[in-house]
């Protein structure tokens, strides 16, 4: 238990407005996880899988209502409305504290309320921070097992000190007697962030980044606040360990909007031999500078909370290994034979499937048999390349940060910063053209600079400004090198001209050669390019010709290109730093000059 006094007093005040029937303080231990889980089979949340094929798994299945993150229900509510900017919804505080107050009185009758205290980050890191969870949902408490360290271990580390109190209802209180149903939500949702008491408030979702506090909430958005207040950095970027054929090894962090391969590069079987490539991480990286001047980055969570639909032995062989034990499936289908099965998964179809909404499934079945959404919890010590310093409380020195978008055109398959301002200038221009995968039209172009659209706690325009302060205040020798890279350029005939998956470690090879000074590159007004022939292609089939085409620099497109990122800096109503503006006006004169 603990003696902390402030977190004694939330919890009474959270009971006393939420009125639980029991409040229950999570001790973290195999035994608890297992009580739950059982108790979650029992309500019908969830369905053990068959030990011989999975041990000690479940699947689950969500309310059809309830299968992702709710942006537009997500509120960043600073004091003023600026703070917020112009691409968060923003509530005053004092507001919204009223509506969650009517909405949580009572929110947890009939049911449990749990105590989650748990770690961002290995335990006693000085780069890790504690939050508190308070949520009536079993499934969040087994989630957040595999997704943080929680439980007794965090409140004696904890002691008297800081945590951000995080409180979430599920938002279905039970009436005396009624029965539960198997996945309880409530259709009024409210995602909240309050930045300056540094608090959560989520009602009325039981999924993913909705309800795992730990995640979105806290390690982005309000973690981005705190670390704009310290002078470190809190980002949605995975990291992984490099190491060349001659034992190298160098740490690089990267952000990709969605469907752009990160959960693919955090996890990379390198095709060519003798490069090896390991997990730290594969969504968040906190960084903050060491005493020796560097960069050090540490993974905050403790396991994956993965997209399910495309995951298979061909696209991410260590992704499915992770999850072949102790997981949670939420919304993929369920085989006869007690296992899990999505779309993707395997080249053949299985004859017979229960799917995502509890319905007999066939190939022929109209529908896919799991949510696009659907989800992987697994621990990230199962992963079969995780990395020997992902728990290392000190975190991993860091060389490069990457940035990466899915262009059909314009963007090069790898291209380095100039300096950091360019770097800052290249991550605040992260675009992807929207996939099928998202609703809306294919193929236009949408900013999420940084990947960082839906999760920055503060006004994007100062998230710029905090990014190029970083950069001056630093030991300018010791600055991770900045890189951009866009897997997914397509030829004349709509054809993606590089292979990607695997193969993407030809471009880490570059950028390694680079980190280590290779006289490998040329300047162009999209930063340094390869020179012709210093991308390794040995065993493709991929002419020089085709190669060139993944780094043609057309002036005009350039220029396009330049006056469409003007007017979305103006768009941040005065808040894109000056720095960014002039890294703007000497591309744009460098391309001119082209
Ligand atoms: O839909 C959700 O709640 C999950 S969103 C998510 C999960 C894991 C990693 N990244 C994301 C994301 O949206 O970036
Ligand atoms: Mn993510």
């Amino acid at each position: 238990m603990t003696t902390n006094k402030k977190l004694l007093a939330w919890v009474e005040e959270m009971a006393n407005l939420c009125k639980p029937d029991s409040v229950y303080w999570c001790d973290g231990s195999e035994e608890e996880y297992n009580r739950l889980a059982a108790e979650l089979v029992e309500n019908g949340t969830f369905k053990r899988l068959n030990d011989d094929l999975r041990p000690n798994s479940y699947i689950c299945m969500s309310d059809p209502s309830d299968v992702a993150r709710v942006e537009d229900r997500t509120f960043i509510c600073s004091e003023k409305k600026e703070d917020a900017g112009p691409t968060n919804n923003w509530m005053a505080p004092a507001e919204m504290k009223t509506k969650l107050h009517g909405l949580f009185d009572g929110s947890m009758k009939g049911r449990t309320m749990y105590v989650i205290p748990f770690s961002m980050g290995p335990l006693g890191s000085n780069i890790a921070h504690i939050g508190v969870e308070l949520t009536d949902s079993a499934y969040v408490v087994c989630n957040m097992r595999i997704m943080t360290r929680m439980g007794q271990k965090v409140l004696d580390q904890l002691g008297d000190g800081e945590f951000v109190p995080c409180l979430h209802s599920v938002g279905k209180p039970l009436a005396e007697g009624e029965k539960d149903v198997p996945w309880p939500c409530s259709p009024t949702k409210y995602i909240c962030h309050f930045p300056e008491e540094r608090s959560i408030w989520s009602f009325g979702s039981g999924y993913g980044g909705n309800a795992l506090l730990g995640k979105k909430c806290f390690a982005l958005r309000i973690a981005s606040v705190m670390a704009r207040d310290e002078g470190w950095l809190a980002e949605h970027m995975l990291i992984v360990g490099i190491t060349n054929p001659q034992g190298e090894k160098k740490y690089v962090a990267a952000a990709f909007p969605s469907a752009c391969g990160k959960t693919n590069l955090a996890m990379l079987t390198p095709s060519i031999p003798g490069w090896k490539v390991e997990t730290v991480g594969d969504d968040i990286a906190w960084m903050k500078f060491g005493v020796d001047g560097r960069l050090y980055a540490v993974n905050p969570e403790y396991g994956f909370f993965g997209v399910a639909p495309g995951t298979s032995e061909k696209t991410n062989a260590n992704a499915l290994a992770s999850a072949t034990k102790n997981s949670i499936f939420t919304n993929v289908a369920l085989t006869p034979e007690g296992d899990i099965w999505w779309e993707g998964m395997t080249d053949e179809k299985p004859a017979h499937l229960t799917d995502w909404k509890n319905r007999p499934w066939t190939p022929e079945s109209t529908e896919p048999s799991s949510h696009p959404n659907s989800r992987f919890t697994a621990p990230a010590g199962q992963c079969p390349v995780i990395d020997p310093k992902w728990e290392d409380p000190a975190g991993v020195p860091i060389s490069a940060i990457l940035f990466g978008g899915r262009r059909a055109k314009v963007v090069p398959l790898v291209s380095e910063a100039f300096d950091w301002n360019h770097g800052t200038f290249l991550g605040s221009t992260v675009s992807s053209e929207t996939t099928a995968a998202a609703v809306g039209a294919v193929g236009q172009i949408r900013r999420d600079p940084f990947a960082m659209l839906p999760f920055c706690g503060y006004n994007m325009g100062d998230y710029f400004k905090h990014w190029i302060e970083t950069g001056e205040k630093a030991d300018q020798t010791k600055l991770p090198k900045i890189f951009y890279v866009n897997w997914f350029r397509k030829d004349e005939n709509g054809k993606f001209i590089w292979p990607g998956y695997g193969e993407n470690i030809r471009v880490l090879e570059w950028i390694f050669n680079r980190l280590d000074g290779a006289d490998i590159a040329v300047e162009t007004p999209k930063g340094f390019l390869p020179k012709p022939g210093t991308i390794n292609t040995e065993g493709l089939d991929i002419s020089p010709e085709r190669m060139n085409k993944l780094f043609e620099v057309d002036k005009e497109e350039g220029l396009v290109e330049m006056a469409s990122i003007r007017e979305y800096y103006n768009s941040f109503e005065g808040h894109v730093p000056q720095e960014l503006y002039d890294v703007l006006d000497k591309v744009e004169s460098m391309y001119k000059k082209s």
